[in-house]
């Protein structure tokens, strides 16, 4: 799950963010590494800015090729220095320049437990929630825990990232209207790993579980307009977008994730992501779909959820013993 301050795991007193002021990386020093994933190249790293309180987190991300730049990338700027060299073979590290070499950072100070946690990489269990179990387990879990939706309210009332809209109904359009921006990970220029995200302007639809018939026009226009917004903003296809819910999402104000398909982006696999079509016929045929189905979802064991399935004997912390798998023992997990 995702970022921001909650009603609970609020930071502490009034800390000043760095992402304020920040212009290089002097002073941060790095206490843990989070996760890393070498096929995404990424790496998520805890740490803190020397003389300012409160744990900062850094989201790194190497940058994709931009077309654009492959000219300039090979000329005579590029420095290669010979690793080795076999027959007709050789590999190089390779240094073009700094702007060519881009890495995008995001920065999340102060970050509090719930932050770390959703960086922290630890095993996933599948939860199969019932109806039931969300209201007697995760719904009482996100009226008391759940990140802040400042940011959100932020874009929807105009006041942060207002140069990056990339679509926004008129306001008088309060139940079926919404706005469409990049997201925090996509840097807005590479078509490779687009990521927009369509917010809602009305409030209080949690996320998929509150979805109904009475919502249909709502996705219908964020369906249309969304695919034409990109088409002629990005010049990417309808059928070139992967277009879905999470479930869980992070941030309970209902967004939608618009990505391009060639994007192996983060939570687009079984288990998290819910294809707007689908979920579109789904309500078509049933209006309270939604609120009698089963929703099976991949939940992280750092995750406070994760405790409160636990509680309630929905699921519980598993560790892989290779050495009792190996020994036959019959019992397979290594319980
Ligand atoms: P999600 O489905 O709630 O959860 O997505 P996920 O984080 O597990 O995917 C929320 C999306 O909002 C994520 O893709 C975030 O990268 C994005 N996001 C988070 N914040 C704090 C911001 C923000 O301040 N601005 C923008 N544009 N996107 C954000």
């Amino acid at each position: 799950m995702c970022d921001e301050n909650t009603s609970v795991a609020k930071p502490a007193g009034e800390i000043v963010s760095v992402n304020s002021y920040l212009k290089d990386f002097s002073g941060f020093e790095n206490t843990r590494i989070l996760s890393e994933n070498t096929q995404a190249k990424t790496i998520n790293l805890l740490g803190n800015f020397q003389g300012k309180s409160g744990q900062a987190i850094v989201l790194l991300q190497k940058s994709c090729f931009i077309h654009d730049h492959l000219p300039n990338l090979l000329t005579g700027k590029t420095i290669l220095n010979k690793q080795f060299d076999n027959d007709i073979y050789g590999t190089y590290d390779c240094q073009p320049p700094p702007e060519l070499n881009g890495i995008t950072a995001t920065i999340i100070h102060p970050a509090t437990e719930k932050h770390i946690a959703k960086y922290e990489a630890k095993p996933h269990h599948v939860i199969e929630e019932t109806p039931a179990l969300y209201q007697s387990v995760t719904l009482p879990h996100l009226k008391a825990e759940q990140f802040n939706l400042q940011w959100v309210y932020n874009i929807i009332e105009g006041t942060a990232e207002q140069d990056r809209v990339v679509y926004a109904s008129p306001s008088s359009e309060e139940k079926t209207g919404f706005i469409l921006v990049p997201d925090l990970k996509w840097d807005g220029k590479n078509l490779e790993n687009l990521h927009l995200i369509a917010i809602p302007y009305s409030k209080g639809i949690l996320s998929l579980r509150d979805l109904t018939s009475d919502h249909l026009p709502l996705l219908l226009n964020i369906d249309t307009q969304g695919k034409k917004a990109i088409e002629e903003k990005f010049g990417l296809p309808a059928s070139q977008l992967r277009i879905f819910f999470h479930y869980q999402p992070s941030f309970y104000h209902l967004h939608i994730h618009f990505t391009s398909l060639r994007h192996e982006a983060f939570g687009i696999h079984a288990g998290k992501a819910h294809l707007l079509t689908s979920v579109i016929n789904n309500l078509e045929l049933l209006s309270t779909y939604y609120q009698k189905a089963t929703l099976p979802f991949f939940l992280k064991e750092s995750d406070n959820l994760f405790s409160k399935f636990e509680e309630h004997g929905i699921v519980r912390k598993f560790e892989l013993n290779p050495t009792k798998v190996e020994s036959g023992d019959g019992k397979g997990n290594g319980e």
